[in-house]
């Protein structure tokens, strides 16, 4: 399993600039562990860790998953919410050289196993929760591979799975451990500990792995920063992710650049409450780019209340949210968040208007974050006036970025026309882990990524991204971009958030169907079909953009890292609604 290869020109100007350099990703995250040892580097739900200690637990977790049977180069899936024991695992397989591949805890079975195959990774490190359905996932999945992908697993290395019992589940809260681990599994807070894999130890004693300070052994460092770092999943809604190889170079610069866009520093107090096995809460900057700077990482879960907790508790300075969850903090009664210097949104659009009202209610600088784990990103600067906040995506990252704009016969059209962001650079990959016809669509000849994404080039020099190639509703052959709705009924006083998806239609073959959740206070009358129709008509959008039907809900459905779930939200519009809403106009 390798990245794409880079052209010997590009890699030298990347390497000449100082964008590439030698230094691995888990060394970078564990750079301040020599200069402020007791300094706090995790708070998470059941304990903390200083700089001093998660190194220390990064050595004993690496030694313990090469006594477990893991080498070098292999890959094992992190499936594992937001604690204190997902960051040491992580570092501890970089330590390790074994690499990560990142799942979301909220990615389903199906899923998992597809990236399992697609990565033959050789084990997975899950949470042993909801009365044992992890175990029997892994039980399965280890059995399929038996049967189906015998060559992934030889006779001598069985899969590796490891589980971990969460604070609540310890508590008894009924969904914790069923009964016993299957014949082969760990439990993974013993396993990072140092316990369990003794016998195992003695044996591979004399493998050459090497004895670290912990007086347990690691093996030697025979991969560099050219090499994969982790695999990340594409967050495309349709059809199975894919795998995204990154590697220590490239990802050191993703996790650098981002760090000092959000200015962050030994003083800063990073809240993680996205998962952090997806990109934003990772490495944009994340909890990487918060330990690459001395600063402290506070581990949390995504709802509103536990976010606006999280941030008075712990004095949080930085806090990194997709818009919708973003929205819904203000409207936590009594939270104070004083201490919030910079939020930051992304992973889908913050409409302006929703963005106008953040700005006034917080207090704190927003930025806006438009990213892909494929690599490019985009912040708004600290420094950028309100209204360019307010109203873009932000610009690109590195100076090593590149991008054009491409009209639908892929040729390139003026960035203030708008048109199809494609991308390359330093932390760009250049192929998914796919089958070449996957690759031959993602990508260009000369290794330009499309993103799909459509943007125009704001007078500021950032982009507002206006929509996704394929998120546009085409009604009898005239098509509107959904954001081009949504932005508009963002502004709507009693719309609190809302998606525009295609509606099946026998002459016209699509329509225009709104979901709208309504704001707090606004009632179903607020949002009738009638009532949104003159609203977007008022705005300026096109007779074809309005739609022909509406349905109110309490809240949109979310991807795993939740951003609204188009995809479902398209199936729903296939079924008749169950509670019949739709008002007729
Ligand atoms: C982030 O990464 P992914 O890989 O889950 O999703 C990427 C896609 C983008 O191509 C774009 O379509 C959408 O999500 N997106 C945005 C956006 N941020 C992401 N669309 C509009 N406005 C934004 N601010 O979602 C991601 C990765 C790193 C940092 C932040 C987000």
């Amino acid at each position: 399993m390798r990245a794409e290869t880079v052209p010997a020109h590009l890699e030298r100007a990347y390497v000449d600039r100082g964008y590439w350099r030698a230094d691995l990703l888990d060394d970078v995250a564990l750079r301040y562990a020599s200069r402020t040892p007791d300094r706090p580097a995790l708070i998470g739900p059941s304990r903390t860790l200083t700089y001093g200690r998660l190194a220390a637990e990064t050595n004993t977790a690496a030694a313990a998953f090469a006594a477990a049977g893991l080498r070098p180069g292999d890959a094992v899936a992190v499936r594992l919410p937001n604690t204190v024991e997902v960051v040491v695992a992580l570092l501890g397989l970089l330590r390790a050289g074994v690499v990560p591949v990142l799942v979301p805890p909220a990615v389903g079975e199906d899923e998992l196993r597809h990236v399992v195959a697609a990565t033959k990774a050789r084990g997975v490190l899950l949470v042993d929760q909801l009365n044992g359905r992890s175990v029997r996932a892994f039980t399965e999945l280890r059995a399929t591979l038996r049967t189906e992908h015998t060559g992934q697993l030889g006779e001598d290395r069985p899969f590796f799975g490891a589980f971990l019992t969460t604070a609540t589940d310890r508590a008894g809260n009924g969904s914790g451990r069923t009964g016993a681990l299957p014949e082969g599994a760990y439990d993974l807070s013993e396993l990072l500990a140092g316990e369990g894999t003794q016998e195992r130890a003695g044996k591979d004693a004399e493998e050459g792995l090497e004895e670290a300070a912990s007086g347990r052994r690691v093996p030697p460092r025979t991969w560099r920063s050219a090499d994969l770092a982790v695999c990340l999943l594409s967050g495309g809604s349709t059809g199975p992710p894919k795998v995204i190889p990154r590697t220590h170079r490239d990802y050191v610069h993703n996790v650098e650049i981002s760090a000092r866009l959000a200015g962050l520093g030994p003083h800063s107090r990073y809240l993680a409450a996205l998962p952090v096995t997806h990109n934003f809460a990772l490495g944009c900057p994340g909890v990487l780019g918060t330990l690459a700077t001395g600063g402290t990482v506070v581990l949390s879960e995504a709802t509103p209340n536990k976010v606006a907790a999280a941030v008075a508790a712990h004095r949080v300075t930085v806090a990194a949210l997709v818009p919708g969850l973003a929205k819904s903090l203000a409207a936590v009664a009594g939270a104070d968040f004083s201490s919030l210097e910079v939020l930051q949104a992304g992973g889908a659009k913050l409409h302006e208007a929703d963005a106008r009202r953040l700005i006034d209610q917080l207090g704190c600088r927003v930025q806006q974050v438009f990213g892909m784990a494929e690599g490019l990103l985009n912040f708004t600067r600290l420094d950028d006036p309100d209204d360019v906040v307010a109203a873009t995506q932000g610009r690109p990252a590195s100076p090593g970025d590149e991008w054009r704009t491409v009209g639908p016969d892929g040729r390139p059209v003026p960035a203030e026309e708008g048109g199809e962001l494609q991308v390359r650079g330093p932390y760009t990959i250049r192929g998914y882990l796919a089958k070449p016809e996957v690759n031959a669509a993602a990508f260009t000849e000369d290794g330009w990524f499309r993103t799909g994404d459509i943007v125009r080039l704001h007078e500021s020099g950032n982009f507002v991204v206006t929509g996704r190639r394929k998120d546009f509703i085409n009604r009898g052959g005239e098509k509107v971009a959904a954001a081009e709705i949504e932005g508009r009924l963002a502004a709507h006083p009693a719309v609190s958030d809302c998606a525009a998806v295609p509606a099946p239609h026998d002459f016209l073959g699509e329509t225009v169907c709104v979901f709208v959740v309504p704001a707090a206070g606004a009632g179903p009358e607020a949002v009738t079909l009638h009532e949104l129709r003159r609203h977007l008509r008022e705005s300026g959008l096109p007779p074809y953009g309005l739609p022909e039907s509406v349905r109110v809900v309490e809240a949109l459905p979310q991807t795993a890292v939740g951003k609204p779930d188009r995809a479902a939200l398209t199936r729903l519009v296939a079924e008749p609604p169950s509670d019949p809403q739709d008002p007729a106009s």
